[in-house]
């Protein structure tokens, strides 16, 4: 079993999520700059031509992160990071999905519709890009309200693949200029619990 992953959000969520787990594989590192992700065999691996990429011994694939987390939690059930009981795997779906909708296709947009890395990618919209950037802190805001009901994580009690999923967003908005607002506390506190886990560091 190997994966295939580099810089980005997607390959980072799949790495945090292994610490977390304590789950170690063979990487692959796709090198972007080269263009690694485009290459005749790698679209062979991946026809989007992204990262993540799990290869499994008998040459399964699976892309997408969460499908690659989906399934080391099933090899790996221990700790939970899906949730434990039915409310806790709807409320883990619930905010991961949140997460990536409000948070990761907002801020992705800005880097989708900016970024010169991918203007061979689609047709880019700079006045798109901006007003995205500028929805980026009320999307903070929003989550701020939400946690200020003293939550630690975003599901409830335990940490789970949605606060991965909503830190790296935190990253990603660093990368491109738009930090969490510091009037944020409850964001930042939980950023901050987050970014704390040795798992970050992965
Ligand atoms: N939905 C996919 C997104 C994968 C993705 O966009 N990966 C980025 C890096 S974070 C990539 O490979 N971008 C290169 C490209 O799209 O050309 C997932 O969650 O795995």
């Amino acid at each position: 079993m190997k994966l295939y992953q580099g810089m980005g959000p997607s390959s980072y969520r799949v790495r945090i999520f292994m610490a977390e787990k304590g789950v170690e594989l063979p990487m692959v590192e796709i090198d972007f700059a080269k263009g690694e992700h485009k290459t005749p065999e790698f679209l062979k691996l991946n026809s989007l031509g992204q990262i993540p990429v799990l290869e499994l011994d008998d040459g399964t694939i699976i892309t997408e992160s969460v499908a690659i987390c989906r399934y080391l939690e099933e090899t790996h059930p221990e700790p939970p990071l899906f949730g434990a009981d039915a409310v806790g795997r709807a409320k883990v779906e619930m905010w991961n999905r949140r997460a990536e909708f409000e948070l990761l296709g907002t801020i992705g947009n800005v880097a989708l519709h900016s970024d010169a890395f991918f203007k061979d990618r689609l047709v880019q919209f700079p006045a798109f890009a901006e007003t995205e950037r500028q929805a980026v802190p009320k999307k903070w805001a929003w989550l701020d309200r939400e946690l200020a009901d003293g939550r630690p994580y975003l599901a409830g009690d335990d940490f789970s693949v949605a606060d991965i999923t909503a830190a790296v967003c935190g990253w990603l908005g660093e990368v491109f200029g738009m930090e969490i607002p510091a009037s944020l506390e409850n964001v930042h506190r939980w950023n901050e619990r987050v970014r704390s886990r040795p798992s970050w560091n992965a």
